[in-house]
């Protein structure tokens, strides 16, 4: 393999790689404290991954009722709950138990 070819195939391997980086699914954490969420709006992609987090000391639910994108969990203190979103769109998140709790999620494609 010529020198010139080696430097190629490495540039092409680099190129692979960061495709793949920028490509991977992300993770988010929303916490849940003083019976809020530590945010109210959220922008993320179709794959990613939500992580929902008590941290509160009394009981909390996180749910969706957007359509293809439901889920409804019941959070005790201390427990975090992973959510991905496999379709674009708006999705209301609710807690059952404190109505209050309002976040609304863009998924992007
Ligand atoms: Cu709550």
């Amino acid at each position: 393999m010529t020198r010139l070819r080696a430097a190629a195939l490495a540039i092409m391997t680099l190129g692979a790689v960061l495709v793949h980086v920028y490509a991977a699914a992300a993770d988010f954490t929303i916490i849940q404290k003083n019976r809020a969420f530590s945010v109210r709006q959220i922008v993320i992609k179709v794959g990613d991954r939500v992580t929902f987090v008590n941290d509160d000391s009394v009981n909390h639910n996180v749910f969706s009722e957007t359509k293809g994108s439901e889920f409804d969990i019941l959070q005790r203190p201390g427990r975090s709950d992973t959510v991905r979103f496999p379709q674009p769109g708006t999705v209301e998140v609710q807690c059952a138990i404190h109505p209050v709790m309002r976040l609304v999620m863009q998924v992007r494609q």
